[in-house]
């Protein structure tokens, strides 16, 4: 193949000069069609010209309201239809939260990611949540929240408590997000994320891969990412981790839907179509396995959820990470 035949689209000039440049679908999935050292190659240089190569950002979970949501994500071991054997438990008590940032914090943490199983916050579940937030950053750490939905004047509220980031995902394309989710559509996402935006929070914005999405669907959900103006700082990408009793896990038979090399290729197209962001390995780190979540640190990703727990399923262990990061030569941001 010669040097000409790689050459490839990029993203489209901003036509009124208001918006940031665009990805179409098809610039998103040529990247996506690379030969793979190609791609990993000019993936790496973008993260290079845009990041400390060597540093990983560690942000721990906290599900602060576990299990019995309803809604009915086809992928979510918390949705209440589900048998999935994650119990209801109310929200936590200020004390533990407390506690469990201490623990992040020591653990070499700087981000405190907290996750609640609502459908979106109602205003008495949001005054303990604003005093969580007071309490994250009172421990000196950066404060996530993820609470599904918000209303009008609730990001406001949220960024007075000293909010840094929001977590909202895309989880998957337009096109195959009514397959997965029914009890809301993508534009209520969107208006969500256009709230936390307005509200001057950072935005954290991702997805998860292997849930029978096509490669079409993957570039889709990708370009949609890197067209949010501004794209998010904050780009987790999931490895959908298959919980026995989600409608996912009885489609897929347990058996992963994507070859490893796939979710690679996904790691380094959000790297090359989002430069500036922090690309985040996130859930399914176990099962991908060490050598694969090397290809996904080569490809760009400089972020991981660290500690022993995700919200309800495993992670791999703090002294597991460590070491893998020191062998790699990577170190905490
Ligand atoms: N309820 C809120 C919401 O849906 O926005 C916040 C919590 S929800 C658990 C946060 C995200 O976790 C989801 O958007 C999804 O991307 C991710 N997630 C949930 N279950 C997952 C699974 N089994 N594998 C991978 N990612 C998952
Ligand atoms: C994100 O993108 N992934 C995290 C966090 N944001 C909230 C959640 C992963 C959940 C995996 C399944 C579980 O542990 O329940
Ligand atoms: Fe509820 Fe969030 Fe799970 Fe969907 S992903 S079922 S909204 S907790």
């Amino acid at each position: 193949m010669t040097g000409d035949a790689l050459t490839l689209p990029g993203p489209h000039a901003a036509r009124d000069g208001s918006r940031g440049a665009r990805w179409t679908v098809e610039a998103v999935e040529a990247l996506f069609d690379l030969p793979f050292p190609e791609l990993i190659w000019r993936a790496q240089g973008v993260h290079r010209a845009h990041h400390a190569p060597d540093r990983v950002q560690l942000s721990t979970l906290l599900s602060i309201k576990t299990g019995g949501c309803p809604e009915d994500c086809g992928y979510c071991p918390q949705a209440a239809r589900y048998h999935t054997g994650v119990g209801e438990q109310a929200l936590l008590d200020l004390d533990a939260v407390r506690d469990a940032a201490r623990a992040a914090k020591d653990a070499g943490a700087t981000r405190l990611c907290m996750g609640a199983a609502w459908r979106g916050p109602k205003q008495r579940d949001l005054d303990p949540v604003l005093a969580m937030v007071r309490e994250v950053k009172a421990q000196g750490l950066e404060a996530c929240c993820t609470l599904g939905m918000l209303k009008e004047g609730q990001a406001e509220q949220l960024r007075d408590a000293g909010l840094d980031y929001y977590n909202h995902n895309l989880d998957t394309s337009p096109e195959f997000y009514g397959e997965i989710v029914t009890t809301r559509d993508y534009q209520d996402r969107l208006e969500t994320l256009e709230r936390v935006r307005r509200a001057g929070i950072l935005v954290c914005c991702g997805g998860i891969v292997g849930m029978g999405e096509s490669r079409r669907q993957r570039a889709a959900l990708v370009a949609q990412l890197a067209n949010l103006d501004p794209p998010p700082e904050s780009v987790p990408i999931n490895h959908l981790v298959q919980v026995e009793g989600t409608p996912l896990a009885a489609a897929l038979g347990g058996k992963a839907a994507i070859d490893p090399l796939e979710f690679v290729r996904t790691i380094a197209v959000a790297r090359i179509t989002m430069p500036a962001s922090t690309v985040r390995l996130s859930a399914g780190r176990r099962e991908l396995g060490e050598a694969v979540q090397a290809l996904c640190f080569t490809a760009g990703a400089n972020s991981i959820f660290y500690g022993d727990k995700l919200l309800t399923t495993g992670n791999p262990d703090v002294e597991a990470d460590r070491a893998l990061l020191g062998r790699l030569g990577l170190a905490p941001a």
